[in-house]
């Protein structure tokens, strides 16, 4: 007999499962078909990561087994945001879900924003705050959408109409989303209800002075001189459908723009290479000066040039467009890019 570590088919069996869980710790995971695994979008920012956080709590409140996970690095604005809480960051997303895993979005429902084989997963949930994509399910699904400042603002109304507490450290979570989303309510995606959820966390989170802690926020998320500009291109970096093109949006929002703005150089590489590399028919990249709210957007070619001076009417100077006020991807940005496209179709 080949395999003799036990005649008694008990104790065989007890041997293979503890022998499976130490060899193949992964297996559990990928065969435990109840488990729903929360995530927000690639290149996440503090909303997507805190989000899939307190959205697997609210699930498991539910008496739902829920996880969060990542699909990608933390930025120093959430990795100071959980260390302020005292939370550990949730783990990378597995590289390989069996087709038919369920999943629950948070704070994106783009497929190219979201994990790879999106398409492949059964999407259960969604709650989300930005423009319905590609979306398709075989079965009904729980979607919570709303034009709001931030993921995080919706999630805070869910705790409040199923009446559910909640704590100091998730509440510490959702303002800060709602912080970092809104730039502190300066962002023009600002809604009433980003500000009355905040006021209702504060006392909750044990936040005195919101100024402050919003300050030490934008501290951490501009404090880049780690990071190589090819890091900095990806920070906060989407990418969008537009006339069936791939099109690459990143932006990078700091108390100090003209620190990255003198790494344009080393940036443009960057830029070329991930056009090549992911087959962009353009790549654009905003610095946004979040003391005085104004966006410099990088343009690397020609092709980028003539889009951003239809889309945006502006002139474009040493390879940038000042773009003034028009500070958001998702409200100024991303639209005006739409209508062009749509317009020119
Ligand atoms: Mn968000």
């Amino acid at each position: 007999m080949k395999y003799t570590f036990s005649t008694n088919h008990s104790n065989n069996t007890l041997f293979t499962n503890t022998f499976l869980k130490q060899k193949f710790p992964l297996r559990k995971t990928i065969n435990n078909q109840s488990q729903i695994y929360v995530f927000g979008h690639r290149n996440p920012d503090t909303d997507a990561i805190t989000s899939a956080l307190v959205y697997a709590d609210f699930l498991r409140r539910k008496k739902i087994n829920a996880k969060a996970y990542r699909l990608g690095d933390l930025n120093n604005e959430t990795k100071f945001v959980l260390k302020r809480a005292g939370m550990k960051p949730p783990d990378m997303l597995p590289s390989y879900l069996a087709a038919g895993t369920a999943v629950a979005l948070v704070d994106h429902n783009e497929s190219q924003q979201s994990m790879e084989n999106l398409k492949m997963m059964r999407v259960t949930y969604v709650v989300d705050h930005h423009r319905l994509g590609d979306l398709t399910t075989l079965e009904p699904i729980y979607l919570r959408l709303e034009p709001v400042g931030c993921t995080a603002t919706i999630l805070t109304k869910l705790y409040r109409e199923n009446k559910f507490r909640i704590n100091q450290n998730i509440a510490l979570l959702l303002v800060s989303a709602i912080l970092s989303d809104t730039l502190h309510f300066r962002s023009p995606t600002t809604t009433d209800d980003d500000r009355l959820m905040v006021n209702y966390l504060l006392p909750i989170a044990k936040i005195d002075s919101v100024e402050t802690y919003a300050n030490q926020m934008f501290t951490a998320k501009s404090d880049l001189n780690s990071y190589t500009m090819r890091e900095i291109l990806f920070l906060d970096y989407k990418t969008f459908i537009f006339n069936n093109q791939l099109w690459g949006v990143g932006v990078v929002e700091t108390f100090y723009p003209n620190n990255t703005l003198a790494r344009k150089d080393e940036l443009f590489e960057a830029m070329i290479d991930e056009k090549k590399r992911s087959n962009l028919t353009g790549i654009l990249f905003s610095v946004i000066d979040i003391v005085n709210l104004r966006n410099y957007m990088i343009i690397l070619g020609e092709t980028e040039k003539f889009i951003v001076q239809k889309a945006f009417n502006v002139n474009v100077q040493d390879r940038i467009a000042d773009l003034g006020s028009r500070i958001s991807r998702k409200k100024d940005i991303v639209p005006s890019l739409e209508r062009y496209f749509k317009n020119s179709n």
